[in-house]
């Protein structure tokens, strides 16, 4: 959703978004599924130039702890990326709640995160009640990139009907192609592999965005590379040139900006 291509969405990170895409240049989401604080906040500097999103798991880390929130908040100032902590809320709307505000806190340090539409339009209510209040919004799972997952074509179009319902808060899908008029978070992209040993499969971010994702998450792919900076540069280019081909705008010099 660079401005040229997209109508303007009204939440506040949103807006954010799209100012940062457009300044940046870059599509490019990491998904920084590092063990230990250590690694994410040295990975975080080294991709923050090159990134609007950041992507977390904090509980996959070892040591994730508060500072570490501390810390990734100044580094996000400090290169202009959103943080996007990946919990995919998956219980009933009063249990949610108290996941998203209670323990580390996500609704205090993560303008977005995202949740499974399986308990029913319930799950967005109880993420919307503390959500909203903060500036936050929601991507809801609408596809899955791994092999043989359960969401079918019935099963996305109630999702993308629930988006529908709550325009205010929901800004878009994490799926793996164009959903309606809202964004699209896709993650299974790679340059290389097709696949892992544990079902996820890639494709490459040409391929995404040609598919319709207006933002392309990458893990394995930048942060198990010996160079993590020079390749996250690399997957910017390469979405960001696969943007300009699909909205047919000549190709562009790049210019890495913070
Ligand atoms: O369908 C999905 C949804 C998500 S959010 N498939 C995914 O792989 N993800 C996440 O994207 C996953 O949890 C991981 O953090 C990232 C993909 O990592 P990679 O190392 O395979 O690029």
């Amino acid at each position: 959703m660079f401005s040229a291509t997209k109508p303007k969405i009204k939440n506040p990170v949103a807006i954010q978004l799209q100012e940062i895409m457009d300044r940046k240049k870059t599509n490019l989401c990491v998904a920084a599924d590092v063990d230990t604080k250590k690694e994410l906040l040295e990975l975080a500097d080294a991709v923050g130039p090159y990134i609007c999103v950041l992507k977390t798991h904090h509980d996959a880390m070892d040591d994730f702890d508060q500072d570490t929130i501390v810390q990734l908040q100044l580094l996000a100032a400090r290169h202009g990326f959103i943080i996007f902590e990946d919990r995919k809320f998956a219980d009933i709307g009063s249990t949610v709640h108290k996941q998203y505000t209670k323990g580390y806190r996500i609704a205090d340090w993560s303008p977005i995160t995202n949740a499974h539409c399986v308990p029913g339009p319930g799950i967005i209510d109880g993420l919307r009640i503390a959500g909203m209040k903060k500036g936050n919004c929601l991507l809801l799972l609408a596809e899955m990139s791994s092999k043989d997952n359960l969401a079918n074509a019935e099963y996305t179009s109630k999702v993308v009907a629930m988006a529908e319902q709550n325009e205010d808060f929901v800004i878009g899908f994490i799926g793996q192609r164009r959903l309606g008029d809202k964004l699209v978070f896709t993650p299974g992209v790679q340059f290389v592999e097709k696949s892992d040993s544990l079902g996820q499969q890639y494709k490459t971010p040409e391929e995404a965005v040609a598919n319709g994702a207006d933002v392309i998450i990458v893990g394995r792919g930048i942060y198990a590379n010996a160079n993590p900076a020079a390749e996250a540069r690399r997957y910017q280019e390469a979405g960001y040139q696969a943007y300009l081909k699909l909205s047919g705008q000549p190709a562009a010099r790049m210019t890495v900006s913070g």
